[in-house]
């Protein structure tokens, strides 16, 4: 991968466009079509709240993004102190390992550009069904063998400091992603029924049973499994109920995350009670649009596709405010 070096800073925020040749761009509105998804799979996440199975890197970008994510294991300084969040084991059990952090984007070229990436952020406007910015990334990493879980929850119950409701979240495996190394689960549907207390993301795998009503808990136990060969992607709807369990294999499972949003999304921080949990997050005001460089334009609607006609999400019927 070439990048700029001469222009690049520190703070890889400061480039709100890609700064290296890790994905070729297209330059027309026609040169986005082989990523565009189709009017089925658009009503599948319609319906079922999900989509899974989209290439989003080839073998090559994700060999780079895992050296990069391993330079991350050992960071310090100003680099380190880009991350939004950073936890070299968040996992309630100690015995179990979750490495999670937020805002790898910042700090490694790879990872910079992958917000970029052309197939993402196609299949993110057709599912957003608007023009968005990046909210942030994020990484889940299980270490072979001491792997730890990821809770059952929905990503809007950690995102209520922002308004109105109209995100996305795309998980791309940097593994082969099974049930034997910890592979992402979802429920079908849930993306229905509404926003949910958090019942914490790293310890009870299952915390979340305690808040659900009957008819729920039925729809909870057809779960399904997501696995994902390496560079393979799946989308999810903000309210969409998702956890993985522990891994105990002999492979790492890694993944990187992009959660995106609407363009015109607020920030909602005035009363919001976890404000602690954003000490290191870029400050946002009550009701101005997240806009300047911490949360760029990835996709302008207009400007990139112009009058192609893509199948897109009804937003009314996915997004009508929390
Ligand atoms: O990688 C995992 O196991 C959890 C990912 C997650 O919570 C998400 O993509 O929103
Ligand atoms: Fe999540």
């Amino acid at each position: 991968m070439e990048t700029s070096s001469s222009t690049t800073s520190v703070d890889l925020a400061a480039h709100g466009h890609p700064i290296s040749d890790f994905f070729k761009q297209p330059s027309c509105a026609e040169e986005w079509e082989q990523y565009m998804l189709t009017e089925e799979q658009v009503k599948a996440f319609e319906e079922q709240g999900f989509i899974s199975g989209i290439r989003v890197l080839t073998d090559n970008q994700v060999d780079i993004l895992n050296n990069e994510l391993e330079s991350f294991q050992s960071i310090g300084g100003e680099k380190r102190d880009l991350f939004y969040y950073y936890e070299s084991n968040e996992s309630v059990d100690v015995s179990k390992t979750l490495f999670h952090a937020i805002g790898g984007w910042r700090v490694a070229p790879g990872f910079h550009d992958l917000i970029w990436s052309p197939a993402f952020r196609m299949a993110a406007y057709q599912l957003l069904g608007q023009s968005f910015r990046l909210f942030h990334d994020q990484l889940f990493c299980k270490p072979a063998k001491h792997g730890g879980v990821v809770a059952w929850h929905q990503d809007f119950s950690y995102w209520t400091f922002t308004k109105p409701m109209h995100h996305l979240t795309c998980w791309i495996a940097l593994d082969d992603s099974t049930t034997e190394n910890g592979c992402l689960y979802y429920v079908p549907e849930s993306h229905k029924w509404g926003l949910l207390p958090i019942t914490g993301l790293t310890g009870d795998m299952d915390a979340v049973r305690e808040v659900l009503n009957k008819e729920q808990v039925e729809l909870f136990d057809k779960k399904v499994t997501n696995e994902l060969p390496r560079g393979f992607a799946s989308f999810h709807h903000p309210l969409m109920m998702h956890g993985s369990y522990a891994n105990y294999s002999e492979r790492p499972r890694r993944a990187v995350v992009l959660n995106a949003m609407a363009f015109n999304t607020l920030g909602n921080t005035e009363n919001y009670h976890r404000l602690d949990a954003l000490n290191s997050f870029p400050v946002m005001k009550q009701d101005e649009v997240l806009n300047g460089r911490f949360f760029p334009l990835l996709f302008d609607g207009d400007k990139e596709i112009g009058k192609l006609n893509v199948p897109k999400v009804n937003t009314g019927l996915l997004y009508n405010g929390q």
